[in-house]
């Protein structure tokens, strides 16, 4: 078969490689050698060809006159964003001289690799890079940004990240969204629940802090006030229990503590509940009686809850709702967080870390990215930056700018463009996009593996994540054959894994003939928990020095600035990436900060005026969105835009660096701000 690339013209198969649950198929229609169109594939079981309109002008952010075309070096001062073109040889020979002498006179832990998800390829984003940093003993980065609060707490009930098959809730009939933006951030559950609206009368309820594009496209709107969702769960459990709608048989059979858990439930009762939460308590007793005489009933556990303080608890808690009511046995029932266990495959044979020969190196938690940077001792010398824009999206954004800034720091940048973070860089280099590599996706929301073969060459100079670290091994002088092997072999190595009976089929040639192949994966009736069983009371909890029983804690209010300030993302970014892209900013227009009326007119600011959104970490100057968006006392604003000269929109500016529950999660929406208007604009 000739490779997709050899053909000039021609329709190929791909899949969205951007860090969404969705993990769209999608079809590259080819031209001349280019893509001129990114479709969905409608083939693909789950996406079904329709994608969103973020991928569908992808051809813009491929082709994009402003993308690294080749390596280059610092000319101007960190941060101005002023280079000048080398060729690759010079650039690796840099860096590896650089790195050797540091590893000589400070050691390898004097070097940081800083990465995340910007590309979801297992080989791009945990492939090479690990292997090489594994060789070379540098410090290690707890990648704890995005989900790692809420997936241990989700671990300590269910024992790993298994959920429900999402194909099956064509058949619920009552869908809770809880702190989800799904229509933004996982747009294919949100067609599954209209399609089950429309076909058996399924009811769509949308618990959040914000009036989202998801809440208005709601049955039912449960607004909440932030970091209290704890005590939601709590009290609808109450309610479940005192009112008999829990199934005995399922709490018996596959459950640990529910008799403890009855009692300890007692005492969030509606009134308590309400009061802490916001909500009505006759609406916490309605939602209990829908849930709990509704079936199938399924919750989609969203991200956005566990970015709090007690954002591990949050997930602990809403996990066991679905066994009170013994709808994890019910088909469409039952919740997902993630489901990423189904698709495992053998991380430690990917990313080798037999290579570090045991060496115990330090780990710093990326959420302190710029703590690190400024006070850490021994002293980080040396960053490279792959897949991720921390200057963008890390906490404490301005403690991360002045760490970057830091003249004796070696930092090296690989991204397809001249992101906030590549501004700082000393050595600049050029990646290639998904379209251009070879690479296998597992989703973490559907069951579906799926391959990228290179549809395009590579751009100008540009090189992959896989390519560049094979070189940086070179240049090192590592000999081990791990650094020579090839994408395909890396792949079968991968998906080689025996403590994954549900993939055993699923290796580079069957992806090669079939595109994405389903795990054959089955919810587990016996869970990875230390008892087996779902866990509602977790002896493993106590002994880690938490509650065993789900337990509300208050979010930390640790100034007097009055207003919770949510900066979540937004519906036409990911993430950063096309915050640089003007058809993308289009669609935003600005960012803006969502208030309530009532807190508006305390403040005296109307609709559509600029206000100045600061607290003692920073300041964005936004645009009021004035009305009941969102509780009073709430402030929300969607997007981490880029922060061009003379703009102020780094939300991250204003956001906390203190560490989550559980997981050295990242609390971004327990932050608090002051909101003022802006005079003399
Ligand atoms: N369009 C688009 N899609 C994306 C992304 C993107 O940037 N843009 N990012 C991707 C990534 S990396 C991730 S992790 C996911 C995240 O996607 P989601 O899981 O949707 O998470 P968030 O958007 O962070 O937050 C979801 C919702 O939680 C709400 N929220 C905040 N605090 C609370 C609270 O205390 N209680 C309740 N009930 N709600 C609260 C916010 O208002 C928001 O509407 O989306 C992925 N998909
Ligand atoms: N205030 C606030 N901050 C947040 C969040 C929030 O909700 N609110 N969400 C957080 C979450 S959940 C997450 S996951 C993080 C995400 O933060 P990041 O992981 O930093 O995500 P992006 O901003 O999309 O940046 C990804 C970068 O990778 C580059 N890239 C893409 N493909 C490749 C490749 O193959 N190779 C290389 N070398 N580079 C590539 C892209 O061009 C882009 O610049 O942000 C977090 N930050
Ligand atoms: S960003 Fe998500 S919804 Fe959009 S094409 Fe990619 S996987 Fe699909
Ligand atoms: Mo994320």
């Amino acid at each position: 078969m000739p490779s997709y690339i050899d053909s000039p013209d021609g329709i190929f198969p791909s899949v969205c490689s951007l860090d969404c649950p969705d993990q769209c198929g999608l079809l590259l229609h080819k031209q001349n050698g280019k893509i001129i169109k990114v479709e969905g594939d409608p083939n693909h079981p789950v996406t079904k060809g329709f994608i969103c309109n973020k991928v569908r002008y992808m051809t813009e952010r491929i082709y994009d006159e402003k993308r690294l075309k080749y390596p280059m070096k610092r000319l101007g001062v960190k941060g101005e964003g002023k280079f000048v073109r080398i060729s690759w040889e010079e650039a690796i020979e840099t860096i590896a001289t650089r790195w050797k002498k540091l590893i000589n006179s400070e050691g390898a832990e004097s070097i940081l690799p800083y990465s995340f998800y910007g590309n979801m390829g297992n080989l791009s984003a945990e492939g090479m890079d690990r292997r090489f940093f594994n060789r070379l003993g540098a410090t290690q980065l707890d990648r704890s940004i995005c989900n790692s609060a809420g997936a241990v707490g989700y671990k300590y009930t269910m024992g790993g990240s298994f959920g429900i098959d999402p194909e099956d809730t064509s058949h619920t009939k009552l869908f809770i969204f809880w702190g989800i933006n799904a229509v933004s951030t996982n747009m294919h559950q949100v067609a599954l629940a209209q399609k089950a609206r429309k076909q058996n009368g399924a009811k769509i309820i949308v618990i959040d802090v914000h009036k989202n594009q998801t809440a208005r496209l709601a049955d039912w709107f449960i607004p909440i006030l932030p970091g209290t969702d704890t005590a939601l769960a709590l009290g609808l459990m109450n309610i479940l229990f005192t009112e008999n709608m829990v199934d005995s048989s399922f709490l018996e059979q596959y459950t640990v503590g529910h008799e403890q858990l009855r009692e300890h439930v007692v005492q969030y009762d509606p009134a308590i509940v309400s009061g802490i939460t916001g909500i009505p308590a006759e609406d916490i007793i309605q939602l209990a009686r829908m849930y709990g005489k509704t079936s199938p009933a399924f919750i989609r556990i969203g991200n956005g809850p566990q970015h709090h303080d007690n954002g591990g608890m949050f997930v602990r808690t809403i996990s066991c709702l679905p066994a009170l009511t013994g709808q994890w046995l019910v088909k469409g029932g039952g919740a997902i967080k993630g489901n990423s266990a189904y698709l495992a495959h053998h991380a430690a044979h990917l990313q080798r870390p037999d290579l570090l020969k045991n060496k115990k190196t330090r780990v710093i938690n990326m959420n302190l990215l710029g703590e690190a940077l400024l006070t850490l001792d021994p002293p980080v010398k040396s960053l490279y930056v792959y897949g991720s824009n921390p200057a963008v999206v890390a906490p404490a954004g301005n403690k991360v700018r002045r760490g970057l800034e830091r003249e004796d720091l070696f930092t090296v940048v690989h991204d397809l463009f001249l992101t906030e973070t590549a501004r700082y860089a000393d050595i600049l280099l050029p990646a290639t996009s998904s379209f251009e590599n070879m690479d296998f996706y597992t989703s973490y929301w559907h069951h579906y593996i799926q391959l990228q073969q290179p549809v395009i060459e590579p751009f100008e100079e540009a090189k992959s994540n896989m390519e560049v670290f094979r070189l940086l091994a070179k240049g090192m002088g590592f000999t081990e054959t791990a650094f020579d092997e090839t994408e395909a072999e890396l792949i079968n190595q991968s998906l080689a894994n025996p403590m994954n009976p549900y993939i055993k089929e699923i290796n580079y040639e069957t992806l090669t003939e079939h595109q994405y192949l389903k795990a054959k994966a089955i919810f587990p009736v016996r869970l990875p928990t230390p008892s087996g069983k779902i866990e509602l009371y977790s002896e493993k909890m106590k002994q880690d020095g938490y509650p065993p029983l789900p337990t509300y804690e208050p979010l930390k209010n640790d100034s007097h600035h009055p207003l919770q300030f949510i900066a979540g993302p937004n519906h036409s970014f990911l993430n950063s990436t096309f915050a640089n892209q003007t058809t993308h900013v289009r669609f935003e227009k600005e960012p803006e900060v969502v208030l309530n009326s009532y807190d508006a007119e305390k403040l005296g600011v109307k609709n559509g005026e600029k206000v100045r959104v600061w607290n003692d970490q920073g300041e964005c100057i936004l645009k009021a969105s004035v009305g009941d968006g969102v509780l009073p006392g709430v402030a929300v604003t969607q997007g981490l835009w880029g922060a061009d000269k003379g703009t102020k929109h780094l939300v991250n500016s204003l956001t906390p660096d203190r560490i989550a529950d559980m997981g050295g999660g990242a609390t971004f929406f327990s932050g608090r701000v002051t909101v003022e208007k802006l005079t003399g604009a």
